[in-house]
């Protein structure tokens, strides 16, 4: 009888010991305790990844090739963290390939490493018939000598490979090893070779995943490393649920304080996906519900528009609901001081929404999970570590010129509706921020708005603090509606998500009638936060977001 490891159980023990900082940091809970695991991952961080795939015909194609996905997915996840290592990629049959070696200079270039992944191919072995875990296991055993010789003529200046670097080597094979002879005394020799029986158990980690139909689990476990409340064999019913193993790492503790991350695969739900989307509701005794849109940006606080508020209006008139589940209450509102929506009353403009951001307090701090985590903030720590950028030299302009390039940049925002089921949905839509040429065009428009009537000029009413989106030119932009008001306008950047704007106001409310297609001067402004940065920082001083 056969058991299974589940997705969850795999990826807990595997995560584990790949940041085995995280027991540390568990252990004395202070308030460092994010920037020490960081630092321990960056500074100590020499790591090694091998990548060994076993291509033999008892393996089959089709688990060849869901293994070696299931590896993009998890080197794309790594890169995530903001965790760099160097990676090797091997595959082996009868003779072992060495498809990237450690020491290649784009070896810790994730979107490089990916890139050669997915060019592996099964049928690149053109003798299957073999099982030679001996050969693969020597070629990376070289790879190691190999690095430390250039190491050490490079004059230390790279922590050599077998004093510092931690190497962690993960094997998918189904272990049915029928060639060149035991692999064992070869793990034996790479242990002696980094020391691993003199009290440094930590630098080396031998994952063995078993892939194929018929597994020999004696083999694997043979090969893997044993170490005490440690599992390093995983042996899964299919290969599906490995890709699920790296999937959910995600979810362990130590990454939920992470800024913009959302969980990218098809299956995961509309909140999973954008777990910093809120639903804002004011009821005002008397009247009707308003409803407006939020990020959350911290444990406690919410990112929104300023117009959803009323000068009068009470924290317990307001809850900010996460998902369908989670309502909470409000400590306090507060709106950007120069916010002023009648400033130009007197000259027949009667709205104004100028500087339109506010911050909602929640009165008690919301527990991340899955559905429910922070977006990243420009000009935040979370945010240069989601950009994978070295802390602290990387500044604000840095954030703004990798975020904001000239020209139209895709940015995003989440609008959500209702299906024929009355459930409701979250639906991405993709725009573009006229950020070069064609901003002015943009901005034109807005003297279309039915109450801009009386605008002589458009910067009047487009003030320095708005992002333009919508039109029809380079493409057809979709438009916002005045239920979408205070939601996050959104750059994904190498699988994070980054706020850059407030949506703020329109030219048409396109949902008002919604069969009708919108007009090519239907435009959108969206508050730019990079121009509210002051008081973000002085109301978020608590927050520890690390404002820059
Ligand atoms: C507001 C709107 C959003 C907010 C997001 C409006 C100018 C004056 Br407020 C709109 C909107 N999207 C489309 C429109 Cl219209 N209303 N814009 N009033």
């Amino acid at each position: 009888q056969t058991t299974y490891d589940t997705p969850r159980e795999v990826s807990a023990a595997f995560l584990a010991s790949l940041s085995e900082t995280a027991e540390e940091a568990e252990s004395n809970r202070t308030g460092s305790e994010k920037s020490k695991r960081r630092i321990r991952i960056e500074a100590g961080g020499s790591m090694n990844i091998y990548l060994v795939l076993d291509a033999s015909d008892s393996v089959g194609e089709g688990n060849f090739t869901q293994a070696r996905d299931a590896l993009v997915q998890l080197v794309e996840k790594i890169s995530s963290y903001g965790v760099f290592p160097h990676y090797a990629i091997l595959t082996f049959a009868t003779e072992p390939h060495v498809v990237l070696s450690a020491l290649a200079p784009r070896s810790s270039d994730a979107d490089f490493v990916t890139t050669q992944l997915e060019k592996l191919q099964y049928k690149s072995h053109a003798q299957r018939s073999g099982t030679n875990t001996r050969a693969a296991l020597t070629a990376l055993y070289n790879m190691m000598v190999q690095q430390e010789r250039e190491e050490l003529q490079r004059g230390h200046k790279v922590a050599p490979v077998a004093n510092s670097t931690r190497h962690v080597l993960l094997l998918m094979t189904d272990g049915n090893t029928n060639m060149g002879g035991s692999p064992e005394p070869v793990v034996a020799q790479i242990r002696e070779l980094l020391s691993i029986n003199r009290g440094r158990e930590d630098y080396l980690d031998i994952y063995v995943f078993g892939i194929g139909a018929l597994v020999n689990l004696q083999n694997l476990n043979a090969l893997a490393t044993h170490k005490s409340n440690e599992k390093h064999v995983f042996h899964m019913q299919n290969i599906q649920d490995l890709r699920k193993t790296f999937q959910e790492m995600i979810d362990e503790s130590e990454v939920l304080s992470m800024c913009g991350l959302g969980y990218d695969y098809q299956e995961a739900s509309d909140q999973q996906k954008h777990p910093w989307h809120v639903a804002i509701k004011i009821a005002r005794p008397g009247k009707g519900q308003e409803i407006c849109k939020g990020s959350l940006i911290s444990p406690y606080y919410v990112l929104t528009a300023a117009h959803c508020f009323d000068i009068n209006d009470e924290a317990q008139w307001i809850s900010v609901d996460v998902g369908p589940q989670l309502v909470n209450k409000v400590e306090e509102l507060q709106s950007h001081p120069q916010y002023h929506i009648g400033a130009l009353r007197d000259k027949g403009i009667p709205e104004f929404y100028d500087y339109d951001v506010a911050l909602v307090k929640l009165k008690k701090p919301v527990p991340f999970s899955p559905t429910v985590r922070p977006i990243c903030l420009p000009c935040t720590e979370g945010a240069t570590r989601a950009l994978r950028k070295p802390h602290p030299e990387t500044s604000c302009q840095h954030h703004e010129r990798l975020l904001l390039p000239a020209g139209e940049v895709p940015a995003l925002f989440v609008h959500e509706k209702v299906d024929r089921q009355r459930r409701k949905v979250l639906e991405r839509k993709e725009v573009h921020i006229k950020n070069g040429p064609k901003k002015s065009a943009c901005e034109a428009d807005a003297k279309k708005a039915l109450i801009y009537v009386n605008v002589t000029d458009v910067s009047q009413v487009v003030t320095p603090r708005f992002f333009c989106s919508g039109g029809i030119d380079p493409v057809v932009d979709p438009n916002t509606c005045k239920g979408d008001s205070g939601g996050p306008l959104i750059i994904h950047k190498g699988k994070r998500y980054f706020q850059v704007g407030v949506i703020s106001w329109g030219v048409v409310d396109v949902c008002k009638d919604p069969q009708q297609q919108s007009p090519p001067y239907a435009r959108d402004f969206h508050l730019n936060l990079f121009t509210v940065l002051p008081w973000l920082r002085k109301e978020l001083a608590k927050e520890e977001l690390g404002f820059m």
